[in-house]
């Protein structure tokens, strides 16, 4: 395979993926190398490389932690991006099958569309003016970590944690106001997480403009077409068998049906 020129970012990638692909835990005991910032989005880029190898293709980027609820529950205090792909689209048809995740949890969030090239390098880049779209959307995130415990360069390292997303039906941007909208997570056996969409940085629409400083530090794109998720508005839930919705009240709702296979 390819030979990275930073043997840290070569061998965290190669152990995040497998535990990916095998839905196994990584544990991070003492071998496991002290990455930067830096390091941690080039292991990040790479485990992408990987999964394009393997015929994925990325659709859009992700957001974590831009609430308070998230950043308390995890014990991180930055906002981090990460990057999805086409395989971790959970169709409205689709049965995810759990035992692929290794202990996932599911969060209520909110999409964008973005529906034309933005040139995220000018500094002046304004992606809030290039969205199309906005809907009701639910995030897997499935920690590569044991005991789903990182610190900020291991969860941008595992690629934030992304594992599959679930869109509503796109609204036009100008029809609703994200300001203040009532979200509410539900799990098949009524388990529920209610919240506001300004928990999501006071108004989901600012996750763009850090986005797109992010974007800029970290060499990302993201071309007409791409989606972008916004971060959960409230904290995460075990991901169980069975129905889960997420309602985001004039935007529309969501829903995945998860089933545990005997793989
Ligand atoms: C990291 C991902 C955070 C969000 O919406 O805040 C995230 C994690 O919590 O494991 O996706
Ligand atoms: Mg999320």
């Amino acid at each position: 395979m390819r030979a990275h020129a930073d043997a840290a970012v070569d061998l965290a990638a190669a152990r995040l993926d497998a535990a990916q692909t095998s839905a196994t835990a990584v544990v991070a005991g003492e071998d496991w190398p002290d990455l930067s910032l830096d390091q941690a989005y080039a292991v990040q880029r790479e485990i992408l490389e990987r999964r394009v190898e393997r015929g994925e293709r990325q659709v859009g980027l992700k957001l974590g932690f831009t609430s308070e609820a998230k950043m308390r529950q995890m014990g991180v205090d930055e906002l981090i991006v990460g990057r999805l792909t086409d395989a971790m689209l959970v169709r409205p048809d689709e049965v995810l099958d759990l035992s692929t995740l290794v202990h996932p949890r599911v969060e209520p969030e909110i999409a964008f569309l973005i529906g034309a090239d933005v040139d995220l390098t000018q500094p002046d880049a304004d992606l809030a003016s290039a969205v199309v779209g906005v809907c009701a959307a639910m995030e897997v995130i499935d920690s590569r970590y044991e005991g789903f415990r990182f610190d900020l360069p291991r969860v941008v390292a595992d690629n934030t944690s992304a594992a599959g997303f679930a869109l509503g039906h796109w609204i036009d941007p100008d029809r609703v106001d994200l300001a203040d909208l009532q979200v509410i997570l539900t799990l098949d056996d009524g388990e529920r997480r209610v919240g506001s969409t300004s928990a999501i940085l006071g108004h989901p629409l600012r996750t763009l403009e850090r986005l797109a400083i992010l974007a800029r530090r970290w060499d990302l794109q993201l071309p007409a077409g791409s989606v972008v998720l916004a971060g959960a508005a409230t904290e995460a839930v075990p991901l169980t068998a069975g129905r889960t919705t997420v309602e985001v009240s004039t935007l529309g709702d969501v829903r995945i049906v998860a089933e545990e296979s005997d793989r």
